[in-house]
């Protein structure tokens, strides 16, 4: 009976890692622990075969500093939390009234060192400047060492890059955000030296370099406070100029799929861009948005796979495939209206839901199990909507739907759907009193 018992569990398990296993852009990540995942602008270091992502707690929905969490995955979807790598010193910069954004750690072979570089702030980002802590394990706690102007100059966003000789780089946003620099660190990734590449008049922030084939990529986006712009590409055969002009890494009017760069990080023969959707009015409930970061053009480009799995010992990824239903094929009910332009899928969408405006699709095939389902809608207000969703007649879920940036701007925002085996019914719009977006179609995984 034990043995039994424990085969059973341990199929079970692999059944659930089955199903887990992928990367969902835009859902809410928990940890081992079932917590929310709180590492927001965030960067990864590998050490081994072990990856530490380290970004900003922001469970208090506050800017101010709380701690710059650590987690540690093997497979880059599970994740532990360990310790706090930074934590608040009162009377210093890196109090719990200051900030401390986008931190992001390197390996100093020189000293056997973990350095941490991040944004260093007070409560109305009028100090502009670059802290540093230091470790001699992963998620330390580091020892943080002291905030300043960089070569005497703004520093707000920024990001590290490690190259292969070892020589590191700060990127950041300076000169009151109007001018980007590349700026060599010392031996000790202490300080910095010399500016290598100064961008006048670029507005960049949130930058990111991942190298390839010896070319230099710089990610970036521009500046638009929380709002999400289209993030660019730069690409360069040194760090020291010659960079390209900016081009899109992501069809511009999505605006890098509602987010701005924290990370890329290489894989393989290509990339994982790491981003985040930034909810400023509940800080902690951004999410992370990541996608596979396609070079097979030879440039970057953003592949909008709602769900996907991600290789880490072979470097590859691969986009699950879903099936669609339009929306526009679906029951009417209520208020709701039929659409038309261009930019809908199938040039149909259904607006006028919620407020007594409903659509029901039919007929969607399930296996008796959870599903990830991505709801492909257009909200052209300046504020998130939401809509509500019953299958079967079931209960609601409640899905958020951040601005799109137009009304015929199409984003996707994923929920995880329990559907029977076989045909189902799914509902949106019911039992709300505001609107929610225009429903263009839905893919089920
Ligand atoms: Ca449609």
């Amino acid at each position: 009976m034990f043995r039994f018992l424990a085969l059973a569990l341990a199929v079970f398990a692999i059944f659930v890692k089955a199903q887990n296993n992928v990367i969902v852009a835009g859902a809410t990540w928990t940890d081992t622990s079932g917590n929310t995942i709180q590492a927001h602008g965030g960067g990864i270091l590998k050490v081994g075969s072990t990856f530490y992502w380290f970004g900003e707690d922001k469970s208090h929905n506050s800017a101010l500093f709380k701690a710059v969490s650590c987690y540690s995955s093997s497979d880059l979807v599970t994740w532990s939390r360990q310790n706090d790598a930074l934590s608040p010193i009162s009377g210093t910069m890196i109090s719990t009234s200051n900030i401390v954004e986008r931190p992001k750690v390197i390996f100093n072979q020189k000293n056997q060192e973990y350095v941490m570089w991040f944004h260093s702030d007070s409560s109305n980002y009028g100090a502009a400047m670059v802290g540093v802590a230091t470790a001699k394990s992963p998620c330390g706690p580091y020892t943080y060492k002291s905030s300043f102007k960089p070569l005497g100059a703004d520093s707000r966003d920024e990001g590290l890059f490690l190259d292969d000789d070892t020589n590191a780089y700060l990127l950041y946003a300076s000169d009151n955000n109007q001018n980007f620099k590349i700026t060599r660190l010392d031996a000790d990734y202490y300080n910095v030296t010399t500016v290598v590449t100064q961008m006048n008049g670029a507005t960049l922030e949130a930058p990111g370099i991942i190298k390839k084939n010896g070319k230099y990529f710089l990610i970036a986006s521009h500046t638009s406070g929380w709002d999400p712009n289209p993030n660019k590409f730069f690409s360069s055969s040194s760090i020291s100029g010659g960079w390209t002009s900016e081009a899109d890494i992501a069809p511009s009017a999505t605006r890098t799929w509602f987010s701005q760069n924290a990370y890329d990080l290489p894989l393989g023969s290509n990339g994982i861009y790491m981003g985040d959707r930034w909810r400023p009015s509940l800080l902690g409930s951004s999410s992370y948005i990541w996608y596979p970061l396609d070079f097979s053009s030879g440039n970057p480009t953003i592949v909008h796979a709602d769900v996907w799995n991600v290789n880490v010992q072979a470097g590859t990824y691969s986009a699950v495939t879903g099936t669609s239903y339009e929306a526009e094929s679906g029951t009417l009910g209520g208020s709701a209206t039929l659409l038309s332009d261009s930019s809908f899928s199938g040039g149909r969408a259904v607006g006028y839901l919620g407020h007594g405006g409903t659509v029901t699709i039919n007929k969607v095939q399930g296996n008796g199990g959870a599903h990830w389902v991505a709801l492909y809608y257009a909200n052209g207000d300046s504020t998130w909507r939401n809509v509500t969703v019953s299958v079967n007649g079931g209960p609601s879920t409640l899905v958020d739907q951040p601005n799109t940036g137009g009304g015929h701007v199409i984003i996707s925002v994923p929920v995880k759907l329990t559907l029977n085996n076989g045909a189902n019914q799914i509902t949106f719009g019911s039992s709300q009193t505001n609107y929610a977006a225009d429903l263009d179609k839905i893919i089920v995984f």
